[in-house]
């Protein structure tokens, strides 16, 4: 019997749902998945379990954990291969997945994550370029600072730095904005990680049903 639910979104659209359920699958939790197709804001069904009206949520062994910064640090306390094991690295760690958790709004907005075919839709924007060069330099200077011996921010091991940015790999994949040689050799590793290509691949499988159309309009 599982020890619990991770509640997530469609999985084609829901960023934070990717965030979530990769540090859930690293740390190896024992819960079954439920997915809730999502309606494009105030989800009934999302509404009906979480205590903020958003997903992921972790129900886990009596503990629920929202917020996927939270869920990282509660898989974290039972994997602690999440976090780098150096403690300046692991500081680097928590402060570039903080400034995900809180930031890059406009980027979010810009650029949503769409896993489906590309349709160039009429409501495009144009992504904000400081923000797709702030996320860039990151990647950079972490990968230079502690990413010897491995593909990922802190080297071979990926982790929940990783998994904050995982979904802006499959935007920067998708819409393409001018991005350094590093940074798209990061996205081509992120994007190759099995738990990754899984998610992809679950989206894939998702019921025709559950695609939105607006979200569509400005993918
Ligand atoms: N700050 C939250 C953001 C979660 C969030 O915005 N989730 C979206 C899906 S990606 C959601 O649940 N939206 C509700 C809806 O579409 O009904 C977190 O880190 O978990």
């Amino acid at each position: 019997m599982p020890e619990g639910t991770l509640y997530i979104g469609t999985r084609r659209y829901s960023s934070w749902s990717m965030r979530g359920w990769l540090p859930v699958r690293i740390a190896g939790l024992d819960v079954e998945e439920v997915v809730i197709p999502l309606a494009g804001g105030n989800t009934p069904g999302v509404k009906a379990v979480s205590p903020t009206g958003l997903v992921p949520l972790l129900e886990h062994r009596g503990n629920r954990v929202w917020e996927t910064i939270a869920i990282c640090e509660y898989c974290a306390e039972l994997a602690p291969e999440l976090w780098p094991a150096d403690f300046a690295a692991r500081a680097h760690a928590r402060a570039i997945a903080a400034e995900m958790h809180a930031g890059f709004r406009e980027l979010r907005q810009a650029m949503p994550m769409n896993l489906g075919p590309m349709r160039r839709g009429p409501d495009r924007r144009e992504p904000p370029l400081d923000q797709v060069a702030r996320i860039d330099a990151i990647w950079r200077e972490t990968r230079a600072r502690f990413g010897a011996g491995g593909p990922y921010l802190f080297g071979a091991t990926f982790n929940a730095a990783d998994a904050m940015y995982a979904p802006v790999v499959t935007r920067f994949l998708r819409y393409a904005p001018p991005i350094s040689r590093e940074a798209r050799d990061y996205c081509d590793a992120v994007r190759a990680h099995p738990l990754v290509a899984q998610w992809h691949d679950d989206a894939a499988r998702e019921p025709a049903e559950w695609v939105l159309d607006s979200y569509e309009a400005i993918s």
